[in-house]
């Protein structure tokens, strides 16, 4: 980025944040620093937090106040929150946490208008607390939608609330004046689950459901980081990110899980856990062989990790199952046997490829994937070479 854009940047940012610290703050007596400080983090914890979203976001340092910034005012943003099929695992992933992290705090500060899992209102006044929410901030609210959407026929398969209104109602009547919109987890951004085969409730992706631009922000769950991220990134840009061709944000989803992995020097020199709780697996090799989908897996897991920082599904000992790809129920699977060559008969829906923006054709991908499977087999044949011929001298 040029000095000369990183400045016409900056400038529309806070000419933006600007317009934003005139709207009411929704609780006059708090702020987040307060907040922070009363679950014991600093000024300096804040600023930290602030550089890590810098650096995910892709901006340079400069860009950090203006990140503070816009997480201060993050009370000022209306957001509504809806649930249609799906566990709540995208709610848990942001909210259960045993120590509130800075995320889950910033996620606590924002204008969270109606959320079914930690409002207190139920029954009608839920109902009504969501019509009130859409019609006050009509234009303005964002709008985060957590699972699939049973369609058609099905529609009545999912009903919400005391009107009995379809979640396909809700979704569309919700999307109409939202000012962003994003898909929250797997389910709402490709059907997940619910839409797996044979998909009984004919469970669709909310893009598939309303003609509004969705954002997808995959993941079963998605990390809390990609959440807030996204959030701050509305807040801080009001425009769309630049998205992959599934139109998920590229700051987050540009790289596959095995690209940072920190298992990859073992796959490079083709050591690979054979079985579970084997030799391999407690010095830490590649889990390819036991079903590892990261290479086919877009994500920034391997980079951001869960919970505050602290592990992610590849260092706790599970191979990546792919996640956040498109359909990855039906064509990740066995998710303890790698893919191999069955890659060429009925999984080019769920590579994850960014053919367009990444200049990576699908069948590039696919024969990509052969060759990871490739070198799986010829690298352990090698390792193992390498063993006999240092047991032999
Ligand atoms: Fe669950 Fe969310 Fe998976 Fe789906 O997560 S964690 S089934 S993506 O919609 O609640
Ligand atoms: Fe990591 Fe999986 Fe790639 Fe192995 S195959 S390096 S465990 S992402
Ligand atoms: Fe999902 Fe793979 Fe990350 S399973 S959580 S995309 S490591």
């Amino acid at each position: 980025m040029s000095d000369y854009t990183q400045e016409k940047l900056l400038e529309r940012i806070n000419k933006h944040l600007d317009e934003l610290e005139k709207l009411p703050k929704i609780r006059e007596n708090t702020s987040i620093m307060q907040t922070l400080q009363e679950h014991g983090f600093s000024r300096r914890d804040f600023m930290k937090w602030a550089g890590g979203m810098a650096a995910m976001l892709s901006l340079p340092s400069i860009f950090i106040p203006s990140i503070a910034r816009a997480a201060e005012m993050a009370d000022r943003m209306p957001v509504i929150w809806l649930h249609m099929a799906e566990c709540t695992g995208c709610s848990e992933s942001l909210l259960r946490t045993d120590t509130p992290t800075i995320d889950s705090l910033i996620f606590d500060h924002i204008n969270l208008e109606y959320h079914e899992t930690i409002m207190a209102a139920s029954g009608w006044q839920a109902d009504e607390n969501l019509e009130s929410a859409i019609e006050k901030h009509k234009g303005k609210y964002v709008l985060l939608v957590e699972g699939g959407i049973p369609d058609g026929d099905s529609a009545y398969f999912l009903t919400v609330g005391a009107h009995a209104k379809t979640g396909r109602e809700i979704a569309i009547h919700a999307s109409e004046n939202a000012s962003a919109i994003f898909a929250i987890g797997t389910c709402s951004s490709f059907g997940g689950i619910q839409a797996a085969n044979p998909n009984p409730t004919n469970a669709k992706p909310l893009h598939k459901i309303t003609n509004k631009p969705v954002i997808n922000v995959p993941g079963c769950p998605p990390s809390e980081k990609n959440i807030v991220g996204n959030v701050l990134n509305v807040l801080l840009f009001k425009t769309l990110p630049k998205l992959d061709v599934y139109n998920r944000p590229k700051w987050a989803y540009g790289l596959r899980i095995h690209d940072l992995c920190e298992r990859r020097g073992h796959f490079d020199a083709g050591e690979f856990v054979q079985e579970f709780g084997d030799e391999g697996a407690k010095n830490g090799y590649c889990l390819y062989k036991v079903g590892c989908k990261g290479p086919y897996t877009f994500n920034n897991c391997s980079r951001e990790r869960f919970n505050s920082h602290t592990s992610w599904p590849i260092q706790a000992g599970h191979g990546c199952i792919g996640c956040s790809e498109p359909n990855f129920w039906d064509t990740m699977k066995t998710f303890e046997e790698p893919l191999g060559d069955r890659l060429f008969q009925s999984t080019f829906g769920g590579l994850g490829a960014d053919a367009i923006t990444d200049k990576i054709g699908i069948g590039v991908l696919a024969l990509t994937g052969i060759g990871i499977a490739a070198h799986a087999v010829l690298s352990s044949a090698v390792a193992k070479e390498d063993t006999q011929e240092r047991a032999d001298s």
